[in-house]
């Protein structure tokens, strides 16, 4: 059986390259997979944050995940707090996750920075609790951005070591990757060589979900370009990381292709080009910001769902930690 795992993090305001790197996917997949989609509230404790915050944020990712386009009848959404297994299939992982293994993450280096030291062991151990998050469910497929593809090898690896030293080939399916569409690395309106990314200092370097329509134009007027027209091949685009960043993104919003886009505007200069994404980021993104915000007023509708999602992940969540403990030697009655 193929089944589907993924999830958002609670920090912060979400934004197009979360859309597009992983969301917009999303809302495609659930009626091919059977699909997990969950608010993962555990792994925004691993940076500084503000419980009243937080609390709103799991709310405003959860609308989120509904107002692009996500079915909470016929898939499971919930946060991941509410289901105890993530917590403890973590630990049972961790005794079996050498430190070699997550010295080689690149994204706890970058969070971490110069701080290291002072880091926190769950920022360290992040990658861990992300293998625990997909393999309590068996999920076979996880569609993510790609920054998160090394912490997908490495939760096959978790899975393989867990597998391999209990004798149980299968236990544990190793998990695909699904890296889709046009945008897997949506890059900063300010820096093309820089991912887009919740934690950047200047919300310039962004667009939010929850943008109104004038921010949007503004920002992507405000985009960081360079003074040449658009080429008229993909290959030109090359050594030109900020058009790309705005060809790409057009193209992942008009279901369209980088090739395609340029076929239409090569020879623009970028004035009329980000005119031109303006309206088509506007027209897509317009319509998820004006029902996230009618979802947010409806708090008990999405505690509701919520509620329901765990209840329901809950039952496979126990049933899978039931096995590993027989597997691995814990009584329990
Ligand atoms: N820039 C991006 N382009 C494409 N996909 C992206 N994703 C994140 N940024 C981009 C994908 O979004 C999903 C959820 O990510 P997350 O909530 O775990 O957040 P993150 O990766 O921590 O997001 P940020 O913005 O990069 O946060 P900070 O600044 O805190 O590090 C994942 O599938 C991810 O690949």
């Amino acid at each position: 059986m193929n089944r589907i795992f993924s999830g958002m993090q609670p920090t912060r305001q979400l934004h197009l390259g979360n859309y597009l790197g992983a969301l917009k996917n999303w809302v495609r997949l659930q009626d091919q997979f059977e699909a997990i989609f969950c608010v993962v509230d555990l792994h925004a404790l691993t940076i500084d944050h503000d419980p009243e915050t937080l609390r709103n944020n799991i709310r405003a990712v959860t609308a989120a995940y509904v107002a692009a386009g996500i079915d909470p009848e016929k898939n499971i959404l919930f946060n991941q707090s509410a289901v105890p297994g993530h917590a403890e299939l973590n630990w049972i992982f961790a005794c079996h996750t050498p430190l070699g293994w997550l010295n080689r993450m690149t994204q706890f280096k970058e969070k971490a920075g110069k701080h290291r030291e002072n880091a926190v062991l769950g920022l360290y151990a992040y990658p861990v609790l992300m293998a625990a998050d997909i393999l309590l469910y068996k999920a076979t497929h996880v569609p993510v951005g790609e920054d998160q593809k090394q912490h997908l090898e490495l939760a096959r690896d978790i899975g393989g070591a867990f597998n391999r030293y209990y004798k149980r080939d299968d236990f544990f399916p190793l998990p695909e990757p699904q890296i889709l569409g046009e945008a897997t690395r949506v890059m900063s309106l300010r820096d093309g060589t820089k991912k887009m990314s919740k934690s950047d200092e200047s919300d310039y370097s962004r667009i939010n979900l929850t943008d109104d329509a004038d921010t949007i134009a503004l920002k992507i007027r405000k985009a960081k370009t360079d003074p040449e027209p658009l080429p008229e091949t993909v290959e030109e685009l090359e050594k030109r990381p900020e058009a790309d960043n705005l060809v790409t993104i057009y193209a992942a919003l008009a279901d369209s292709s980088r090739s395609a886009v340029l076929a239409e505007h090569a020879g623009s200069q970028f004035s009329g080009f980000k005119s031109a994404l303006a309206d088509l980021a506007v027209a897509k993104l317009g319509p998820i910001a004006a029902e996230m915000k009618r979802l947010m007023d409806e708090r008990t509708e999405l505690d509701r769902i919520l509620q329901r999602g765990a209840e329901r992940a809950g039952a496979i969540a126990e049933k899978t930690m039931g096995e590993v403990k027989d597997i691995v030697g814990l009584l329990r009655y």
